[in-house]
């Protein structure tokens, strides 16, 4: 039964973060769509929106539901947060604002039009170093040696850090995107680097480790200017190493795995290799790399016929949302080079619409260029393995044999 104070909600009991429902999502997505357009989880006393409409709305109304009470299950108004909270993901406007419009602009398409050819040749040389002269076919696992070693050559010297302990970056973003979920076993076994990896990262945003020229030397030149504080800069820089690493390596995992199960979608990019950007973004919807958030209600807010009683926490299912069938059609689960992904909440929506989202597809569009010219077709050599997060969808291993061209 639900709670009194949530109304007369359809009640589901499942644990939408237990190891079952993590490894596979899509059924308890079906099943919350299907209840209501407002979902009671039991397990946490919570409202929750799985259809496109609800979680849209919920997205937009930034004054309705904030995100500076934090974005995870924890309330920041009642229980401390493990971290400093973000100046950007963990704050509501006016303080979201100047970190937002910084960042923004340094991430900008324009400021990224000098990164690109770059960032294509290295996607050359990293295919030409796994798939090299000899053999045609070719066993690879694509996340270590694909979507985690792409973004890894690229991005971290994209902001600047230093080479010395980068192997630092995928675990504490792995725990980062844990923490936003319950205390479970998945926090629980994080916490014991939890401590070294946060300060080893904050260690990183200083500005006399930060390279000149990169992301975060840019951030250090906005403080200087006044366009934000100068306390405000080493937390601006550690969003970009909290948010710019797992989700980009389990994007480009989504992509590569649809394109092995799908190899017609395969053929069709290799006959039009622009459409690289727009299978990114189909990925990005199909997989929802950022499966959830959380947000809580600053008023009693009417939404889908219920009121969400003042400071309670609601969670949004984006990826149950980048699935439903009323916004995207009965094909809503084929992953579909020509369809037009575009207003999927996968990157989220509204005024905290992921800010890195420009350099995640130009390092998706590097990266699978380079793959469309060397690889004729892509297959499964055994069953792909899933990587449990409270946050993410992620695989911990992808085993492909690609056919060279
Ligand atoms: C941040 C941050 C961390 C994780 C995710 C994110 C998806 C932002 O520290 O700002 O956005």
């Amino acid at each position: 039964m639900s709670a009194p104070t949530l109304g007369r909600a359809p009640t589901i009991d499942v644990d939408p973060f237990c190891d079952e429902v993590l490894a596979d999502p899509i059924p308890l997505q079906r099943e919350l769509r299907a209840a209501g357009p407002v979902v009671h989880l039991s397990t946490y006393d919570i409202l929750a929106f799985a259809r496109y409409e609800q979680v849209h709305a919920a997205l937009v109304d930034w004054q309705g539901f904030q995100s500076a009470a934090g974005v995870g299950l924890t309330n920041f108004r009642t229980e401390q947060p493990w971290r400093p909270p973000s100046l950007l993901l963990e704050a509501d406007p006016p303080h979201h604002d100047a970190p937002r419009r910084v960042l923004q602009k340094i991430l900008s398409p324009r400021a990224l039009r000098s990164l690109r050819e770059k960032w294509f040749a290295d996607a050359e040389e990293l295919v030409d170093e796994v798939f090299g002269h000899g053999p045609r076919v070719v066993d690879i696992d694509a996340v270590t040696e694909l979507t985690e070693a792409f973004p890894l050559r690229v991005f971290p010297d994209a902001v600047g850090i230093p080479q010395e302990g980068r192997e630092n970056l995928l675990p504490y973003g792995d725990h980062l995107f844990n923490t936003f979920g319950p205390r479970n076993h998945l926090v629980e076994e994080g916490e014991p680097r939890a401590g070294d990896l946060l300060a080893w990262t904050s260690r990183q945003c200083r500005r006399d480790v930060l390279a000149p020229g990169g992301f975060g030397a840019e951030i250090w030149s906005a403080a200087d200017r006044g366009d934000i504080l100068v306390d405000q800069a080493p937390l601006i820089v550690r969003s970009l190493l909290s948010a710019g690493v797992d989700t980009t390596v389990h994007g480009l995992s989504a992509v590569l795995h649809a394109f092995a199960t799908h190899p017609d979608q395969w053929a069709r990019l290799r006959e039009t290799p622009a459409a690289a950007r727009v299978a990114f973004d189909e990925a990005v919807r199909w997989e929802s790399p950022v499966q959830v958030f959380f947000r809580t209600a600053t008023r009693d807010i009417e939404i889908g016929g219920r009121t969400v009683p003042e400071g309670h926490k609601i969670l949004m299912f984006l990826g149950a949302a980048n699935r439903d069938e009323q916004h995207w059609g009965a094909e809503a689960d084929r992953f579909d080079l020509g369809r037009d992904p575009s207003g999927h909440v996968g990157f989220g929506m509204g005024i905290h619409q992921c800010v890195g989202q420009h350099v995640a597809r130009l390092e998706a569009e590097a990266l699978l260029t380079a793959l469309a010219r060397r690889v004729e077709r892509l297959e499964p050599t055994g069953p792909p393995r899933r990587h449990l997060n409270n946050t993410l969808r992620s695989w911990e291993s992808l085993p492909l044999r690609a056919h060279l061209a």
